[in-house]
């Protein structure tokens, strides 16, 4: 699916966003500095009543899965669950302006992110970076360009490993955007 734009369901962020313009929170006298509906939980925080997170059952089958952190109407990140094992599988991080950067995902499905996936401006993918043995240093950097005649299309066109320490790669390979190889870099 890395040919498409991977902005996923806008709705949920209208409807987070929609819900986090709601504060400052109900009464705490009677609220606790929570809501909670059936599908619906968003907690306050008790000394500045600032919005600190939202809880929502996105598919509405009775199980929360989709968990976001704030700080009052500012989004900080969005985490999923998207099998409902219990397990966050899905990290989306957000700038200053609740604006999407990056997607993390993990390879063992151990909560911890190992993967990471950047929108363009337009919301394609522009960069996927792992760090498989999750050593901090990454393993992998691949860059993507749109398919000539193709307005949505993304194309593979360089894969850089060998990072060292300060993250610079040590090997360059680039591809055509019909999936050719190009040529190769050795850069130390
Ligand atoms: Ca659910
Ligand atoms: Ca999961
Ligand atoms: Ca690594």
């Amino acid at each position: 699916m890395r040919d498409r734009s991977f902005l996923r369901s806008p709705a949920i962020l209208v409807w987070l966003l929609a819900v986090s313009a709601c504060s400052p929170p109900p009464d705490p006298r009677r609220t606790n500095f929570e809501i909670k509906t059936k599908d619906l939980y968003a907690k306050y925080d008790s000394k500045t009543g600032r919005l600190k997170k939202i809880d929502i059952d996105a598919d509405k089958n009775g199980k929360m899965d989709t968990f976001s952190y704030w700080d009052g109407t500012r989004l900080d990140r969005i985490e999923i669950d998207r099998d409902e094992d219990g397990r966050i599988d899905r990290w989306e991080h957000y700038d200053e302006k609740n604006k999407l950067t990056r997607i993390g995902s993990s390879n063992k499905d151990d909560q911890v992110e190992d993967t990471w996936s950047y929108p363009d401006a337009q919301g394609f993918l522009m960069r996927v970076e792992s760090d498989l043995d999750r050593d901090g240093v990454l393993d992998k950097r691949e860059t993507f360009e749109p398919r000539p005649g193709v307005p949505d299309g993304r194309a593979l066109v360089m894969v850089e490993l060998d990072f060292d320490p300060a993250g610079r790669p040590g090997l360059r390979m680039h591809y055509n955007p019909d999936g050719s190889f190009l040529k190769s870099e050795v850069l130390r």
